[in-house]
């Protein structure tokens, strides 16, 4: 991959959604207090104060692409964070990927415990659909309905978790490329591509628009998955924030075990060539999600 440094506009567009996605997580989050405080805090460790806030950038780069209005696009964004933050809690957990580390400090389990930890994570996942269904979030009730009608199907059996279930039987079975594409797809791509589309449901925006826009965030998951998996392979751990070689000690059926190192980076730059090509239709409000392309490509945690 050619180096080319990350857009500063791009930079600075994404540290202010971050910012602005943690004032609304402070404040929807439950303050620690009364006797399940030890939960609050927990909850917090694990949403507050780290992470790229990639998917909270796409929310919110979707919602002014639809022209919807920012208040509601941060409340979904906050949302999609919270499910971000309960799957990397229980995806840490000794039960599934058993990581001590996370963005650069002790996973929540190790901070807490395994009992608070998979509670945290419970609790975030459904306050996740607290703040969605809020009407705070979009006037409309039907709207709104749509929002957690299609977080839900990218988070659970037929997403997210879905795609997890069949990560952790392809440890053991193995998986070649199609099985892997699948896997992945469910397990990261959904979710980045609901972020895609949310911006576009809360500008009741047509179909085909709303099409485009997930059908990018497929492309664009996928090569940030890749990209992790090279991360896993060639990444710094400093930089990440977490172990890295990790993959391969876990016998985990990945990208680079498919496609090798240089075939893994290739996969990557055609999906994100394709995932911007379908962008061609927007103008210079889309310039971000082009922009996007370049950092998954390059990021370095
Ligand atoms: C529900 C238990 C359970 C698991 C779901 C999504 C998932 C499966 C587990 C999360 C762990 C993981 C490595 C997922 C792959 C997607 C990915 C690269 C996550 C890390 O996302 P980043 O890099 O994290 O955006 P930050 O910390 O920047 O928010």
């Amino acid at each position: 991959m050619a180096e080319v440094l990350i857009d500063t506009d791009l930079a600075g567009a994404m540290a202010d959604t971050a910012t602005a996605v943690e004032d609304v997580l402070r404040r929807e989050l439950p303050e620690p207090k009364g006797p399940a405080a030890r939960l609050h805090d927990a909850m917090r460790y694990g949403a507050l104060g780290g992470g790229k806030r990639l998917r909270a950038f796409l929310v919110r780069t979707g919602a002014r692409l639809a022209e919807a209005d920012d208040e509601g696009a941060l409340r979904v964004a906050a949302a999609v964070e919270m499910m971000h933050a309960y799957s990397l809690i229980h995806d840490d957990l000794p039960a599934m990927d058993d990581d001590d580390m996370r963005r650069g400090k002790p996973s929540c389990h190790i901070a807490f415990d395994e009992a608070t930890a998979i509670l945290a994570g419970d609790a975030l996942l459904t306050s996740t659909f607290e703040v969605l269904s809020h009407e705070a979030t979009h006037p409309s009730a039907e709207i709104r309905l749509e929002l957690v009608r299609a977080l839900a199907e990218a988070s659970g059996a037929s997403g997210m978790v879905g795609g997890q279930m069949i990560d952790l039987a392809a440890q053991h079975q193995g998986a070649d490329f199609d099985l892997i594409t699948v896997l992945e797809r469910m397990k990261t791509g959904a979710l980045i591509a609901f972020s895609c589309e949310a911006g576009a449901i809360l500008g009741e925006c047509s179909e085909p628009v709303r099409d485009v826009l997930r059908a990018y965030g497929y492309d664009i998951g996928l090569a940030f998955q890749i990209v992790d998996d090279l991360l896993d392979v060639t990444g710094d751990e400093a930089a990440l924030g977490k172990k890295v070689g990790k993959d391969a000690a876990a016998g985990k059926a990945t990208f680079i075990g498919a496609l090798g190192v240089e075939g893994a980076r290739r996969e990557a730059r055609s999906l994100i060539d394709r995932g911007v090509a379908r962008l061609d239709g927007f103008g210079a409000d889309a310039e971000p999600l082009r922009a996007l392309g370049t950092f998954v490509l390059q990021r370095r945690n």
